[in-house]
């Protein structure tokens, strides 16, 4: 038996077939400082119920896999140290000796799909990193959307990925990537990128009737919906460039490796631009958690 707690909001949600968003926590925990996490945790809960979806913020608490978190847990969870970074290989471990932590891209995926959510919504997704030739670091973000019957968006992927390499890897196992608006894949802070996109869809019905064609022919896995940040909140690339540099330089000094890269990088880039980017990342999450309700909305109203 699994250790499982859904939200009493989520328990009717589930109940009555209504429109549901996953959100992850890793964001929370190890993607934006205190108190800015939880300000932006709470309040991308309300974009997503002011577009007439229920949210369900995903956590291991003690032991437990709880989809859609109360007020108290949220808050906890934004302040406590600590806390694991869990994608699939330690979601297991982790539930079954009793541990906390926050999920990932991939972990999230797995628990929504667990309950029965086919919508998420997040900032960026992990890909492969820049020298993965050399570090073999690629996120398991890419292989879960590949197994995972789950629409993820996001605002593409930052740069300090190798954003070319990650959209061949997600070609390679056949995860649809689907701009929104533009042709372009977005790259997360900015709204364009040299790369374009497999795929565009604009409409949110489309996607949604996307989501349920691909459960139709059989196909496992999910899809990658790359949504540009708002155009008045974007950094320019030329702006991030040579913070990122210097952030990977940094990174690279200090000996980051595995699990810890990703926070390291976020948190030097914040600190780098003294804030910007988290100013455009707070924006850029909620405008993805706006659109994923929408999904939901079509899914429910069609599937
Ligand atoms: N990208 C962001 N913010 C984040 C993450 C990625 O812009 O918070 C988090 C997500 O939880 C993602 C994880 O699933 O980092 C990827 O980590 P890794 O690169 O170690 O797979
Ligand atoms: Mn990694």
């Amino acid at each position: 038996m699994i250790p499982i707690v859904r939200s009493d909001e989520v328990t009717t949600a589930l109940a009555e077939g209504a429109a549901i968003v996953a959100l992850e926590s890793t964001i929370i925990t190890h993607g934006m400082p205190h108190p800015q996490n939880l300000e932006v945790a709470r309040q991308v809960e309300a974009d997503v119920r002011a577009k007439g979806a229920v949210p369900a913020t995903i956590a291991v608490i003690d032991g437990t896999l709880h989809i859609g978190l109360n007020a108290d847990q949220l808050e906890a969870l934004s302040q406590a140290k600590g806390v694991a970074k869990l994608s699939r290989a330690d979601m297991a471990a982790c539930i079954a000796t009793g541990g906390t932590g926050a999920t990932t891209v991939a972990a999230t995926m797995i628990a929504a799909h667990l309950a029965g959510i086919h919508v998420f919504a997040t900032g960026g997704i992990g890909g492969v990193h820049r020298g993965a030739e050399n570090s073999f670091d690629i996120s398991a973000d890419l292989m879960e959307l590949a197994q995972t019957p789950v629409t993820v968006v996001a605002a593409g992927a930052k740069a300090i990925l190798d954003v070319a390499k990650t959209l061949e890897v997600l070609e390679t196992q056949g995860v649809p990537v689907i701009a929104v608006g533009q042709d372009m894949f977005p790259a997360f802070w900015s709204r364009g990128s040299k790369l374009k996109a497999p795929l565009r869809m604009d409409d949110p019905a489309d996607i949604a009737r996307a989501h349920r064609m691909r459960a139709a022919l059989g196909l496992p896995g999910g899809q990658l919906v790359a949504n540009p940040i708002p155009a008045d909140a974007e950094i320019a690339a030329e702006t991030l460039a040579p913070i990122i540099a210097q952030a990977q330089n940094d990174a690279t000094r200090a000996g980051i490796t595995g699990k810890s890269v990703t926070p390291y990088l976020l948190q030097r880039i914040f600190e780098l631009t003294e804030g910007a980017s988290l100013t455009a990342n707070i924006a850029l999450v909620r405008n993805n958690a706006q659109f994923a309700a929408q999904i939901a909305i079509e899914l429910r109203d069609k599937g």
